[in-house]
């Protein structure tokens, strides 16, 4: 059987990093698109090129989601039988202070891609992937978001993606192309990068252990998130991809957690009690038990967490939780990985990590 060739956008991120070894494992060939930066940006998958049996089927071009020219010409060298298009400015605070730039790269990035394929007439070669995810439903209309949830974006960043939804959606009607939606609830990992709430906590409380810092500086710790595992929901891109048909899906575990919560099972895992007192900006956590002989570097009643307002969003996402019934169904997903699992594995990575840095 002919091998399949996958670009995938985004490869030097989290997902991409996952979904490129997912690929190469199905034996695929993977080509990456990076873009130029100052210093190396290939941390998530050099690890690929040390390994003998991907490395001749991994290919990574220089490019930019808003340099058309530079997207089309990689397409048609290519002509990959799937794009997956990960390529973001993905963090939702700061879209807040790049509009115009979230919305040239997460928008006209996707048209981009779509109107190359469609310009090269690789409409029937081609599957789209879209990185959708559930900023789009942001102010809340209803308990559960499924596929059918009316969208209410609160950022820069999730309504850039919302045109990208919907760009994707009007490619598949009007020129009957393959190019489907995951609507991807959060999905952590230790490779996620390093401002995102969970790695900020799990980062955070590795160098506290270590006596590099003495305290964690985070905004809404009330914020409620539906979080999985980065591993688990590449596995559902490459699905979608494989449905008979071109269609949207919810991905999300269907359990909610506050980012306060996810602090304190961070501490438990380590076998450190926290307390929280004080209200609004004066809430902060103290350490109440620990093992002396195992955590030197502490002391009683230091303050670990606190809040600093510089971390609170002009317009928050308060609480999403999914309803990914549909993608049970028809892709046969069923998340893997649970909070605790995915708490154990972060912190396990950045203990090792600042150890080491010591
Ligand atoms: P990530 O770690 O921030 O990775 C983003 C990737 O996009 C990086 O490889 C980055 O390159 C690349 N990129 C940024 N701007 C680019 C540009 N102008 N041209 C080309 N590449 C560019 O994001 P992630 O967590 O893996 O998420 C993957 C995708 O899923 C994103 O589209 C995100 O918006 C979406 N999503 C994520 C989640 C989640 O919880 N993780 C949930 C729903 C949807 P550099 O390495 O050079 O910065
Ligand atoms: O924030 C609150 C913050 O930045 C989660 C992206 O992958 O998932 C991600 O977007 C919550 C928010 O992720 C801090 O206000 C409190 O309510 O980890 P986050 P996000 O905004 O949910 C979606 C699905 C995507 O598509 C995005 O690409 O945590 N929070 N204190 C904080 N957040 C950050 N980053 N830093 C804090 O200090």
């Amino acid at each position: 059987m002919k091998k399949k060739k996958a670009l995938i956008t985004g490869i030097t991120g989290q997902d991409g990093s996952y979904l490129a070894e997912f690929l190469l494992k199905k034996n695929y060939t993977v080509h990456g698109i990076k873009r130029k930066s100052s210093s190396y940006n290939t941390d998530r998958i050099d690890q690929i090129y040390e390994n003998k049996k991907f490395k001749s089927r991994f290919f990574l071009h220089y490019g930019d989601l808003v340099d058309f020219g530079s997207i089309s010409e990689i397409i048609k060298e290519i002509k990959p039988d799937e794009i997956y298009n990960l390529a973001a400015q993905s963090h939702v605070g700061v879209s807040f202070k790049l509009p115009n730039y979230t919305t040239q790269v997460n928008a006209i990035g996707t048209l981009n891609i779509l109107d190359s394929i469609k310009k090269l007439k690789l409409e029937k070669k081609t599957k789209f992937y879209q990185a959708s995810t559930s900023e789009l439903f942001g102010e809340i209309q209803e308990k559960k978001q499924s596929e059918n949830t009316k969208f209410y974006p609160k950022s820069p960043y999730a309504s850039s993606k919302l045109f990208a939804y919907w760009i994707t959606k009007n490619y598949r009607e009007s020129y009957n192309m393959f190019a489907s939606n995951g609507i991807l609830f959060n999905h952590e990992s230790p490779r996620r990068g390093e401002t995102f709430v969970t790695r900020k906590i799990t980062i955070g409380i590795s160098k506290i252990i270590n006596g590099i810092d003495d305290c964690l500086y985070l905004g809404n710790i009330y914020a409620l998130r539906d979080w999985g595992h980065a591993k688990d929901y590449v596995e559902m891109c490459w699905k979608v991809l494989q449905c008979n048909k071109s269609d949207d899906f919810i991905i999300a575990t269907e359990k909610q957690y506050s980012v306060k919560f996810f602090i304190e099972k961070c501490f438990q895992y380590l076998g450190i009690k926290i307390v929280w007192v004080g209200k609004g900006l004066k809430e902060r956590a103290l350490i109440k038990k620990f093992d002396k002989q195992k955590y030197p570097k502490l002391k009683d009643r230091m303050v670990v967490v606190k809040i600093d307002k510089k971390y609170f969003r002009p317009n928050e996402v308060d609480n999403l939780i999914g309803n990914s019934t549909k993608a049970k169904k028809i892709l046969n997903w069923k998340p893997k990985t649970t909070i605790y699992k995915l708490i154990s594995e972060m912190m396990d990575n950045d203990l090792k990590l600042f150890n080491k840095k010591r």
